[in-house]
């Protein structure tokens, strides 16, 4: 379940601007509560260098920041959008109304919320028209892997950051194939 988390701080704080431009990826989500589960899609990104907005925006709570927040982005320079939210998660679908950058949606199990169900069918079954993708309940490292594979679409230097992840994945399992094989389990494929 999703706390409220005030305390919890960027491992590596945005205090100069490292680029020229503004932010690339806009991270979303409907109250601080969501922070905790939201801050991966930020620390993922920052794998990757880049740096993304992070702010609350609440469906129900701040209707019109929400579609000022949308209709801005892309002017902004924002690519990607991250929406993180719980329990009637209207957030990310709203923003994909307002907006035609792609949303990325994040069902978060948060206090309010059905085990993390209401969260994912709210943001999982948007109408025609209207995609949101949507990753797995609490998925926001997903959520800022996706949104960097978007950007080293044209971004070579994502793009090289994003192939040596998948290496490092690699590595980490096999890894643990050696490890398992030395506790004596019959393995002849390797
Ligand atoms: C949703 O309600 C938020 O995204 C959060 O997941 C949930 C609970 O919000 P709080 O009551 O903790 O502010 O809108």
């Amino acid at each position: 379940m999703a706390k409220k988390t005030s305390n919890l701080k960027p491992q590596t704080p945005n205090l100069k601007p490292q680029t020229q431009h503004g932010p690339l990826v806009g991270i979303v989500m409907g109250s601080e509560s969501d922070l905790e589960i939201m801050n991966g899609a930020a620390e993922m990104l920052r794998q990757f260098e880049v740096e993304p907005e992070l702010t609350i925006v609440s469906a129900h709570r701040t209707p019109e920041r929400l579609r000022e927040y949308a209709q801005k982005a892309k002017e902004r320079g924002v690519k990607v959008i991250i929406a993180g939210a719980g329990g009637a998660a209207h957030l990310p679908g709203m923003i994909a109304a307002n907006t035609i950058l792609p949303v990325i949606g994040v069902p978060v199990k948060s206090s309010n919320s059905i085990d993390g169900w209401d969260s994912m069918l709210s943001i999982l079954q948007m109408p025609y028209g209207v995609p949101v993708a949507t990753v797995a309940v609490n998925g926001a490292k997903n959520a800022g892997i996706l949104a960097a594979q978007i950007l080293a679409l044209h971004d070579t230097s994502i793009a090289g950051k994003l192939e040596a992840f998948k290496e490092y994945q690699d590595d980490i399992v096999m890894e643990s194939v050696k490890n398992v094989k030395n506790l004596g389990y019959r393995n002849e494929f390797d």
